[in-house]
């Protein structure tokens, strides 16, 4: 009979870690990766790992304050995720809901805690979760196109075998941004396959615009034409454009992914693990996708969306885009333009702690 572990406490490492390259887009750029490292350890000595992203350096210490805070609010439970997570999520409650920071906080400790839970029955988090990991194909996500750059990007995008990648428009002019798809597409190996993010940039009636003079462009998503929360909006462009839209790296929780489902606001879904509440959040989240019948991608968060999506019904593309290879004993690898979870038990996070020490912040 396993052990159930109980919560002993929590280490959090800061850091600001290197990009290999700035995630530029229409409506703003990461040039480096601010994030917070999560151990959270166990009376037993397992210690759980996981990662949240805080995008800007001013919401590290906020983010690493509120996690802290809430890890203490479990410590002498047992680690039972399906008990502790909407324990810390009902402590929003009244806050207006487990959204922006707090919903990510929420996040970053349900990661942990089944990340731990999978080491102390020596499983690959993909096993515990019923399922069996293999390769799940990816599409290698880039910054901003335009004619000028499209095939110096391109002549890098498609090493380790990717067959995919997605780019960022949303020029000041659609006349730059077609430019830069028949510049990329001319660029790409014959026959890949090419999505385009707007990084929500566009009203409503410029995403229709622009949407319907992509669609001979043979695109396979276009992503987040407008304003992430405005799903009746969004529907608007969906209805009434060709090329599948693609969202949900900003549904805040499974409640607001419910809702964009229930407006039909895009045609595939793609959770962030750490919007969308963690490895439950997950579950949930593919549930309700299956239910309405749409694709499930991935938003970053490589190592753990190879675990996520080989038990999602609706699998549909992993993203490509490290964000904290830089602190990890081993960064995530693309073979074959495919990403195979960790055959290590949990979701397989070790820290470098040389780079975790170079990089740390205060
Ligand atoms: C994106 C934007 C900013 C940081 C990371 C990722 C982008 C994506 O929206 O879908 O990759
Ligand atoms: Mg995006």
């Amino acid at each position: 009979m396993a052990t159930t572990l109980t919560v002993s406490g929590l280490r959090t490492h800061p850091v600001v870690a290197p990009l290999k390259y700035p995630v530029t887009t229409a409506s703003g750029t990461l040039g480096e990766a601010p994030l917070l490292l999560i151990d959270l350890t166990t009376k037993e000595g397992i210690t759980g790992r996981a990662y949240l992203l805080a995008y800007q350096r001013l919401a590290l210490k906020p983010l690493d304050e509120l996690v802290k805070a809430l890890a203490a609010t479990i410590v002498g439970e047992k680690l039972v995720p399906a008990e502790l997570e909407p324990k810390l999520r009902s402590r929003f409650t009244l806050l207006g809901g487990a959204r922006g920071l707090a919903g990510i906080a929420v996040s970053g400790l349900d990661m942990a805690l089944w990340d731990a839970l999978a080491q102390a029955r020596g499983a690959p988090l993909v096993e515990l979760l019923g399922g069996k990991a293999r390769p799940i194909r990816a599409y290698n996500s880039l910054g901003m196109v335009s004619a000028m750059n499209a095939e110096e990007v391109a002549g890098r995008s498609f090493n380790d075998g990717f067959k995919a990648a997605k780019f960022k428009i949303g020029w000041p002019s659609f006349t730059e941004d077609l430019a830069a798809v028949r510049a990329f597409r001319k660029a790409a190996p014959a026959g890949a396959t090419l999505m385009v993010d707007f990084n929500q940039s566009l009203s409503v009636a410029e995403a229709i615009s622009r949407g319907r003079r992509l669609d001979g462009e043979g695109l396979a998503w276009i992503e987040e034409p407008v304003r992430c929360d405005d799903h009746f909006g969004c529907a608007k462009v969906a209805a009434s454009v060709e090329t599948p839209i693609q969202i949900g790296e900003n549904f805040s929780g499974t409640f607001e992914m419910a809702e964009s489902l229930r407006l039909r606001a895009s045609d595939y879904v793609m959770p962030d693990p750490q919007q969308i509440g963690g490895v439950s959040g997950w579950l949930r989240a593919a549930a309700l996708a299956h239910a309405a019948g749409i694709a499930c991608s991935t938003h970053l968060f490589i190592e753990t969306s190879a675990h996520l999506l080989p038990v999602t019904p609706t699998c549909h593309w992993l993203e490509f885009l490290d964000v904290a290879g830089a602190v990890l004993q081993e960064p995530p690898r693309a073979v074959e333009g495919a990403v195979t979870a960790s055959s290590r038990p949990g979701i397989g996070l070790a820290w470098d702690d040389a780079a975790v020490k170079r990089y740390r912040v205060e």
